[in-house]
């Protein structure tokens, strides 16, 4: 190889603000006249290669005209341009990894070469500026990151995993659908959310596991759990405060529930009374998304905590699950009755369902019965299992 070669990985639009402005089509053809009009006339015994829409590769050495001109170009204005096609004069951005040959002594062919000039364009769209240079080194330590990100979404992969509970109908005692719950194996045993959930989320870990859950549960739905449970059961998914902050999650579920071709209805999301008190922020603007996806939307937990029902009211709420606090001593408790029972009027009146959680004992029952609750959950049930002893594999 030419110790004078250089190559130059050019991305036009880095960015997608011209296909986003101008659409896919014209930003290509704007792309293809920069490189015409921009670039190709500062070094013209330059090779040009174009590798995708929107990317090219120009490989040249220092006896092709305009090498150092090219390069220096690159360095100095090559960032933001406008081009004119015809009578109109469009903008793009530009990103360029230049590779130089002499710069790089391990580099010992073209391939070589083409993989630095990429590293390089890497980072420049990583630091986001116009142009970087490679150096030795950054092809390796571009490719230990991703490598050490492999791991980590493996381990992550296998140290979590979700579990499901069932949840039966008042009316007949049939599981309905599950609620999916995150566990975490570790040395020293599966641990629920309450005892990882705050460090995780402090280290903004849980939205990565989070979504590793939600997909894994909503594959279980169209697969397993529809098998078990017929072709309108559910699965319920609890969501925490850093979730519901996640703008991208609503686009997430949305891909799920397609790919896998299930009834969005049949995707029940739980939030906690606290996470959506406040109805500006974008926990709420994460539920009304994904009422309006279609999916059900639950509270969780209701009773546990200081209860404003303002919300039920201000939010697209379907179904309240009313806390196991309330519903343990429902039997013996004036109070907790007259609580539940003004919880179940609300309900009746506002055509919202009832979930009774933390049920450990059939003599409950028939009062939940007598409240009009639609569905139980607890212990006397099932326990939160791995799904596989569910469906008895
Ligand atoms: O906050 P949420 O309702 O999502 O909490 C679910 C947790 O409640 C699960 O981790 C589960 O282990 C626990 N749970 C479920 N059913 C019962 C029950 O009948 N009794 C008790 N004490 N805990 C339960
Ligand atoms: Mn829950």
């Amino acid at each position: 190889m030419n110790r004078d070669a250089t190559v130059i990985a050019v991305s036009v639009d880095p960015y997608h603000r011209a296909v986003v402005a101008y659409g896919h089509r014209s930003a290509v053809s704007i792309a293809e006249l920069f490189v015409e009009q921009v670039l190709m006339p500062i070094s013209p015994r330059a090779r040009f290669e174009r590798r995708s829409d929107l990317q090219w590769l120009i490989s040249l050495s220092a006896d092709d005209g305009g090498h150092d001109a090219l390069i220096d170009a690159a360095r100095r204005k090559l960032g933001a341009h406008t081009v004119s096609d015809g009578d109109r004069s469009a903008f793009l951005d530009v990103c360029m990894g230049v590779a130089v040959s002499a710069d790089l002594r391990a580099v010992s062919d073209e391939t070589d070469l083409v993989r630095h000039a990429d590293a390089a364009l890497c980072v420049a769209l990583t630091r986001r500026v116009h142009v970087e240079f490679a150096h030795p080194g950054m092809v390796r330590q571009i490719s230990a990151e991703v490598d050490l990100a492999a791991w980590l979404t493996r381990s992550v992969e296998r140290d979590f995993s979700v579990f499901y509970q069932p949840i039966v109908a008042m009316a007949d005692r049939r599981v309905v659908g599950y609620e999916s719950l995150l566990r975490w194996h570790t040395e020293s045993g599966v641990l629920a959310p309450d005892a990882f959930l705050a460090v995780a989320e402090g280290i903004s870990l849980l939205a990565p596991i989070g979504r590793h859950a939600i997909g894994e549960a909503i594959r279980d739905l169209a697969g397993d759990i529809s098998e078990m449970a017929g072709e309108e059961a559910f699965v319920s998914l609890n969501l925490s405060g850093q979730q519901l902050s996640d703008e991208g999650l609503v686009r997430y579920i949305d891909g799920l529930i397609r790919d896998h071709h299930v009834e969005p209805s049949r995707v029940w999301i739980e939030v906690r009374e606290d996470q959506v008190i406040r109805l500006e922020t974008s926990a709420a603007r994460t539920v009304n998304g994904l009422h309006d996806l279609g999916c059900t939307i639950c509270v969780d937990d209701l009773g546990a905590g200081f209860s404003a029902l303002r919300y039920v009211r201000d939010l697209p709420v379907d179904v309240l699950k009313v806390d196991r606090t309330l519903i343990a001593q429902l039997v013996h408790s004036h109070s907790d009755r007259a609580v539940v029972r003004a919880i179940s009027e609300m309900a009746a009146a506002t055509g919202l369902r009832m979930v009774a959680e933390g049920i450990e004992s059939d003599d409950v029952l028939e009062v939940l019965t007598e409240f009009g609750f639609d569905y139980a959950q607890g212990f006397f049930f099932g326990r939160p299992e791995p799904l596989a002893s569910w469906t008895g594999q």
